[in-house]
């Protein structure tokens, strides 16, 4: 019998129910692997049998634990992911067998190490010069390293059959979500952006037997049919830089609510990274996993030239109005890389561009609040 966690009563619902959803599974002998970034192949873990499960922090919550032994500039992804799992208030990585993991950013890789101290967890080298000779090779042992692991942790065998199925259901699985995600494509869209991306997040904590595939199906088509009020002439705006799940309400919900619309991000969970699918008639699906996962573009790559042509395209593609840029604190890579997002939006594509410096607190709220009014009405000026 597995033993809920000591504070469990002191969760809120949402976090009992996730809790009690994950706990069901593992019951019924599931096993469970955490990851902390896009670059997991998601593909080897279902082909081991297991769930994934993304365990990136996003909420203030687990900080102040983490900051005692993390230091208080990191960033907040980062303290935020390992302060839950410290104090056991991720159901996630609580029921957690193990934990995948990569060299994305020098914060995470070290904050790895102490997670080991607690989980099984294995790190797999990225090759951040993905251009260069040997990337591709490289990538590919590391993820038969990986699978390695796996199959030593659970003591099964990772078949051919079983990685080919995984392939399939993945591919299939995100060419619905890309479809989601272009919903927002439709002008106006029909859907606010905030309640898109709440639901196409919600797709990585879906832990039961039913066809999520065709759920995320039927709610795309709800979504098409649906008609927004007052929906007309509102900017449309595209968010790039660091994951924003722990500032969506601060960012997003607020800028919708000021009237603009979210409708497209650039970054490693949205349209531009699903659409990348694995060769599922490679000979060598390791390879094949290989080079759809050093196809996203996250600015701990160098070059990461590619990332600014998919704004390009996305620019195009969702007819956006103005750039957004995410920095956490801390992040020195998206924070050097944005000055190029900022050429790129102001010198190439002319539209007005907004860098938002900021952190998983609610102090600068604020002030952000009085910058994206100002950059409303900045982009409604360009437009008349
Ligand atoms: S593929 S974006 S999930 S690394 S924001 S922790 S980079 S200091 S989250 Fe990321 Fe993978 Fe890239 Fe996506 Fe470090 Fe920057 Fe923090 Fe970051």
């Amino acid at each position: 019998m597995l033993s809920l966690p000591k504070n469990f009563e002191t969760f809120n619902d949402a976090r009992k129910k996730s809790f009690m959803s994950l706990y069901e599974a593992k019951q019924s002998g599931k096993k469970v692997i955490g990851f902390f970034c896009s670059y997991t192949p998601l593909e080897i873990i279902n082909a081991a049998g297991a769930i994934s499960v993304g365990l990136c922090g996003k909420s203030e919550q687990g900080i102040p634990e983490a900051e005692t032994r993390l230091p208080k500039t990191l960033c907040p992804l980062i303290k935020a992911s390992y302060g839950m799992a410290i104090s056991d208030q991720c159901p996630f990585f609580y029921f957690s067998d193990g934990i995948l993991a990569e060299t994305t950013c020098d914060g995470k890789k070290k904050m790895y190490e102490l997670m080991s101290l607690i989980k099984p967890v294995h790190v797999m080298n990225l090759p951040q010069g993905r251009d260069q000779e040997l990337a591709l090779e490289s990538f590919t042992l590391e993820i038969k390293r990986a699978a390695k692991f796996l199959e030593k942790l659970f003591n099964v065998v990772i078949t051919p059959g079983k990685l080919h199925d995984a392939i399939v259901y993945r591919n299939n699985l995100r060419r619905a979500i890309v479809d989601l995600y272009e919903v927002a494509k439709i002008k106006p869209s029909p859907v606010s952006g905030y309640e898109l991306s709440t639901v196409a997040e919600s797709i990585d904590f879906h832990f039961t037997d039913d066809d999520l595939i065709e759920k995320v199906k039927k709610i795309t088509r709800e979504f098409k049919a649906r008609v927004r009020e007052n929906a007309q002439n509102r900017p449309r705006v595209l968010i790039t830089g660091c994951p924003n799940a722990g500032v969506r309400d601060k960012v997003i919900k607020r800028l919708e609510e000021l009237g603009a619309d979210y409708v497209c991000a650039d970054n490693c969970a949205g349209p531009r990274t699903q659409k990348f699918l694995v060769d599922e008639n490679n000979n060598d699906p390791y390879k094949a996993l290989a080079e759809r996962y050093l196809k996203i573009n996250c600015s701990v790559m160098t070059p990461n030239n590619e990332r600014f042509n998919d704004i390009k395209s996305l620019v195009k593609e969702y007819q956006v109005d103005g750039i957004i840029e995410i920095i956490l604190q801390g992040c020195h890579t998206f924070a050097v890389e944005a000055y190029n997002t900022m050429t790129l939006a102001q010198n190439d594509l002319h539209l007005p561009y907004l860098r938002l410096d900021t952190d998983f607190s609610q102090t600068d709220s604020g002030q952000i609040e009085t910058r994206l009014g100002a950059f409303i009405e900045i982009m409604n000026d360009s437009a008349a």
